[in-house]
């Protein structure tokens, strides 16, 4: 038996290549060290040779990729001093903001859309005690009224425009360089502020830069068509989709992510919501990996370009799998309506083992 320190987060991990000192109080959920799993059944489904990495990013503390920035962001707000942190958020933010609020022992605002926030996401920033402010507006709107109203009340933004968020979230491209040895040839994933495209692009070039690694990917940054800015040129002022973690019409990373965009030589792509909706049930029925619908628009945009050989075969491929499937079961049920998984029968032998029999396949 071999013994290993117990991993005690990412901060802890990567405490030389983040902003901490050595006496900083570290607020930690034990979040990063996600599995990279390799798809086994997709890549010959496509009838391509691709050898493709999900990042499970929804086996966080909190279910989403978030938890990487919100700790260094609490940590740091707890740092000088602040009792309370503020977000605007389509859902996940908020859930991570209300979960490192309640650690740190800080007060969590939280701005959401009205009505546009998967359910799961809503009972996390309630059950952990974040004053949930719910707009009759959408995302862009509630970020805009969070900055103004930091300017009027002695509170910290927790959004991705606070620096210390795109510190963390540089980790998970640290994991990824770790373990496949070298960049993957494309790093596919879903964009709505690009705050995560931009932070794992720092993370890939930092490991480059100090010669850890002497490759980097293209980053392929997908949204969903009716709230893509990047694939329009312009912000969008109505955004909506399915996927409302990605119902983002400004994005408060535009320049940054056209940087990553030009340096990395990829490319931005939309998925309409019936391709992200297949996505996120072929993974899930024939890889056992259940996300949520937005974090499969990295897959769906992925197995499209794979497809149409945009993306070459013999390629490596990572796609961010942003979120856990958990946290919209509406979706995810209304996706199997219709579907004969579920059979009521009566209470006897007779009736289970006929709906066994009639069900095998
Ligand atoms: C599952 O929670 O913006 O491009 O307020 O929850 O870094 O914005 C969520 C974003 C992708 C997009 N996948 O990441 C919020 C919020 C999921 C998300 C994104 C989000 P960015």
């Amino acid at each position: 038996m071999t013994f290993r320190p117990r991993y005690t987060g990412l901060i802890d991990r990567y405490r030389d290549r983040l902003p901490i000192h050595d006496d900083t109080r570290i607020i930690s959920l034990g979040e990063g060290n996600t599995p990279l799993i390799r798809l086994n059944n997709i890549p010959s489904q496509l009838g391509k040779d691709v050898d493709i990495y999900v990042k499970y990013e929804g086996l966080n503390p909190t279910g989403s990729f978030k938890d990487r920035g919100m700790c260094m962001a609490v940590t740091k707000a707890v740092e000088e001093g602040s009792k309370a942190i503020i977000c605007a958020s389509t859902g996940n933010t908020s859930a991570a903001a209300a979960a490192y609020a309640a650690r740190a022992g800080v007060t969590a605002f939280v701005l959401i859309p009205e009505g546009k926030i998967a359910l799961g996401k809503l009972a996390q920033a309630m059950i952990h005690g974040a004053v949930v402010i719910q707009i009759k507006g959408n995302f862009d709107e509630g970020m805009q009224l969070v900055k103004d109203v930091a300017e009027e009340a002695p509170v910290t933004i927790v959004n991705s425009i606070n620096p210390f968020r795109l510190q963390g979230q540089k980790t998970a491209a640290f994991e990824i360089l770790e373990e496949l040895g070298a960049a993957p040839d494309y790093h596919c994933i879903p964009v709505g502020n690009a705050g995560n495209i931009t932070a794992h692009w720092m993370g890939y070039k930092e490991y480059h830069e100090h010669g850890i690694v002497n490759s980097l990917p293209k980053m392929v940054g997908y949204q969903a068509s009716g709230a893509a800015p990047f694939m329009r040129g312009e912000m969008v002022d109505n955004p909506e989709t399915v996927a409302t973690a990605i119902r983002i019409g400004h994005p408060q990373s535009w320049d940054k992510a056209w940087v990553v965009n030009k340096e990395s030589q990829g490319w931005f792509d939309e998925c309409s919501d019936e391709e992200i909706l297949a996505a996120q049930k072929l993974l899930t029925s024939q890889e056992g990996i259940f996300c949520e619908p937005a974090s499969a628009t990295s897959l769906a945009g992925a197995m499209r370009d794979i497809k149409s050989g945009k993306i070459e075969e013999g390629s490596k491929i990572v796609c961010t799998l942003t979120g856990h499937g958990l946290k919209d079961p509406d979706t995810a049920i209304k996706q199997c309506e219709g579907d004969d998984g579920m059979i009521t029968v009566d209470a006897t032998l007779e009736q289970v083992k006929k709906a066994i029999l009639d069900n095998m396949s």
